[in-house]
């Protein structure tokens, strides 16, 4: 299904009056302390954020999977629901395939399909902690960091597959997550098992394309519970730098352990031009997946204010690869991809906000009550007037949950595929 033009403008005529008076409010406000808002809000619509094949289906637990009914059972319905998340919140115009879940049949026709809809590759992402069906060899005890050549050769042209894959489609870069570790004292030699990934890395990126880069993500623990070869940003950043210019640090916010101070983390990695992507979840104790901005909004305004003084100030870093990286399981997976990109926007919007000279000035004083001040006026305005507008300014919808829910979307998607449909992914 594709959502109309018109439908959308039916939905926010009851809420423009509303609207316009809170813009108007806020926007005199900024402008009377001297922010251009006009500005703000063309980076508020120019930040676009993929959404992942294996989000838009329910995400289970290693206990259960409960379905939403209606979940898209191919590549072309999961690139439509993209289409949907995007034509209502016009910050969704990227998809990110994950191999070998989502390989496309008929290229021209998914490229043609994406094109309409205004959604472009982003990352892919390949997949080396599960088993392909009748493969040769199992990654059970780790992929390109196995102490067997043959495997890591498996996983290597995996890979390079993954690449080609991408290529096809206009990606430009390839993400890897590697889930290899152990579970047990004794169980892997550290030091074998991180230059077996060294090298493998090095064989991947020799053959990335020239306008391409690696983004090489880390996690402290799970699905190994010891250890994990790619354990922190300082393990990515190293590895990232063994292999080259093109190959760059991945965070995931869920990918920390408790209290870990992002921001600080983020800060680092742009100085050095070495932060090349960014995913998106909130958690409470672990990798949780939950909803973007769910638990800890004022860690990801801080968060974003790193990537704001960054993304100003380091020309070294280049653009980042954003991405939500959530599951879904109480919640209708569309409805929670909407409250993540809000979240991201509304962190983003407010990071805007930050004023940087007075924050220079405060700290070159050691005035700290004065810098806490400015962070905390920042993250206190309510933007969400400005993110509307910049929906409206797109053709978009000033309440994209609302919207979503007044033209009865996942009825209509239930009515057109099924009850029963399951998506592919985790
Ligand atoms: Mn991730």
């Amino acid at each position: 299904m594709k959502i109309d033009k018109n439908q959308i403008q039916d939905c926010n005529q009851k809420r423009i009056d509303e609207h316009s008076n809170n813009f108007d409010f806020l926007s005199n406000a900024l402008s009377r302390k001297g922010y251009d808002v006009e500005t703000i809000l063309k980076k508020i619509s120019d930040f676009q954020v993929a959404i992942p094949s294996w989000a838009l289906g329910a995400g289970g637990t290693r206990f259960g999977r409960f379905s939403f009914y209606g979940e898209p059972s191919n590549l072309e319905q999961k690139i439509e629901d993209v289409g949907l998340i995007h034509s209502l919140t016009k910050t969704a115009g990227a998809i990110s395939l994950h191999i070998p879940w989502d390989v496309p049949k008929d290229y021209s026709a998914i490229k043609q399909l994406a094109n309409a809809l205004e959604i472009k590759f982003d990352a892919v992402n390949s997949n080396t902690f599960q088993d392909k069906q009748n493969a040769k060899e199992s990654y059970k005890y780790g992929s390109l960091s196995n102490t067997s050549k043959a495997v890591r050769d498996q996983a290597i042209s995996h890979n390079q597959e993954v690449i080609k894959i991408g290529e096809k489609l206009g990606s430009k870069s390839l993400t890897v997550w590697l889930a290899d570790g152990s579970c047990f004292p004794g169980q892997n030699n550290f030091q074998t098992a991180l230059q077996n990934t060294e090298r493998s890395l090095k064989e991947i990126y020799a053959t990335l394309p020239e306008d391409w880069r690696m983004l090489i993500e880390y996690k402290p623990y799970e699905p190994n519970f010891y250890s994990t070869v790619i354990q922190d940003w300082g393990t990515s950043l190293m590895l990232a730098n063994a292999c080259g210019k093109r190959a760059y640090t991945l965070v995931d916010l869920g990918h920390h352990l408790p209290n870990s101070n992002i921001e600080q983390i983020v800060s680092t990695l742009m100085l050095k031009g070495k932060l090349g992507g960014f995913h998106f979840n909130d958690s409470k104790y672990g990798d949780d997946d939950l909803t973007v901005g769910s638990i800890k909004p004022y860690a990801l305004f801080l968060i974003f204010n790193e990537l704001v003084y960054g993304i100003e100030n380091n020309p070294q870093n280049p653009a980042l690869a954003w991405m939500i990286d959530a599951s879904h399981n109480v919640k209708d997976p569309l409805e929670d991809l909407i409250q993540s990109l809000e979240a991201i926007q509304e962190a983003y919007a407010k990071a805007l906000l930050v004023d940087q000279e007075a924050l220079k000035i405060a700290q070159q004083e050691n005035d700290v009550v004065k810098c806490q001040e400015i962070l905390q006026n920042a993250y206190r305005t309510d933007v969400r007037p400005l993110l509307e507008k910049a929906r409206l300014n797109s053709d978009g919808a000033l309440s994209p949950i609302n919207a979503y829910r007044s033209l009865n979307i996942r009825q209509q998607l239930i009515q057109e595929r099924g009850k029963n449909t399951v998506a592919t992914g985790l």
